[in-house]
């Protein structure tokens, strides 16, 4: 029986060095101690064991587990750090590598604008307005004195809904709605995304931005209007800035015309910038057409206005010195973040 348990230990001890990781060390285990183990059976045979050899022979088998099983433990103790120590090195920190940098967004250039514009506008008592990109052609034309007829009522310039319905044109439709309202005085800005049939290049995009103007009270002069326009572009471009107002038509002002401010560049001495003539056009404006006025619901008797409008995009493109309309709707953060 020594010999036997003897033999059992040794063999123990080989099984487990040759274990390479835990399933094997558990196989061994369950080959040794479990129901139908080596050792299981050593004991079940304690019965043909002589009575007084017993207790001797016991206490031998016990032994002999005590052994394995402490062989056993030590063995998975040392497999487990091996395992752990092996994933701790494949997942290996390194804290020297630099950080990966967050890419924070930028303002877009035209917001930039847009605010530049509007802390003009607010600093001089103007609201600011804004109204739904789906307009009625009600809205959008007819009250705005644009017969049926009017170039920029064609398919080939206007997206129709159906026949009554546009994605608006500009954004003086929501200047009408206010005219509508009845609360006079007004004096707003109305910005925002306007709808053209435009095919895409350096200067046009069939979607782009206004701001447009209203000031509606009673002795409203064209006075009135350049002393207000002539202000804002001292703002936006520089003190020294002169203004030039060029007879023009709209059908929504009359008298109507556009504004050419002096070139920032070269101070009006002409210069690749403003292409030599030493001006650069920025907007449009007019006296509200009285007939515009009476559609909207105010007595053109007692009441005169005037509006005026503006391309957001050519503002930023001017002001931003950029020369490529496109360049605003590509989203490059290497782009936007250099203004
Ligand atoms: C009402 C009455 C009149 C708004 C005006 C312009 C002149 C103008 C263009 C500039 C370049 C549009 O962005 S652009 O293509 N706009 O020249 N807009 S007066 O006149 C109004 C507005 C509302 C009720």
């Amino acid at each position: 029986m020594k010999e036997k348990l003897q033999k059992i230990r040794e063999e123990a001890m080989s099984q487990i060095r040759d274990a390479v990781d835990l399933n094997m060390l558990n196989d061994v285990r369950v080959g040794i101690l479990g129901k139908k183990g080596a050792l299981t059976s050593v004991l079940k045979s304690m019965k043909d064991v002589a009575v007084e050899e017993r207790p001797k022979v016991g206490q031998m088998v016990n032994d002999v587990r005590g052994e394995i099983e402490k062989m056993l433990e030590e063995a998975r103790t040392s497999m487990e750090a091996a395992v752990r120590e092996a994933r701790l090195k494949a997942e290996v920190i390194d804290v020297t590598l630099p950080a990966k940098k967050n890419n924070v967004g930028h303002r877009h250039p035209n917001t930039i604008a847009l605010e530049e514009v509007e802390r003009i506008f607010i600093g001089m008592g103007y609201e600011v307005v804004e109204g739904p990109e789906v307009e009625y052609d009600l809205y959008n034309f007819e009250k705005l004195n644009i017969p049926a007829d009017h170039p920029a009522k064609d398919e080939q310039d206007t997206f129709y809904i159906n026949k009554e319905i546009v994605l608006r044109t500009q954004t003086s439709p929501c200047q009408a709605r206010v005219m509508e309202q009845g609360k006079l005085p007004i004096r707003m800005i109305s910005p925002g995304r306007v709808f053209r049939s435009d095919e895409v290049d350096a200067t046009h995009s069939p979607s782009f931005h206004q701001v447009e103007g209203l000031v509606v009270d009673k002795n409203i002069t064209f006075a009135d209007l350049k002393g207000t326009l002539e202000e804002f572009a001292r703002e936006l471009f520089g003190e020294n800035t002169k203004t030039k107002f060029r007879p023009h038509h709209f059908p929504f002002t009359e008298p109507s015309a556009e504004v050419d401010v002096s070139c920032f560049k070269c101070g009006g001495k002409g210069c690749r910038f403003c292409k030599g003539s030493g001006w650069i056009e920025i907007l449009g404006c007019g006296m509200v057409h009285p007939h515009v006025l009476e559609m909207c619901g105010i007595d053109p008797e007692a009441y005169t206005g005037f509006a005026f409008g503006m391309g957001l995009e050519r503002i930023a493109l001017l002001k931003y010195e950029i020369d490529d309309m496109r360049l605003l709707y590509e989203n490059d953060t290497r782009f936007l973040k250099q203004f």
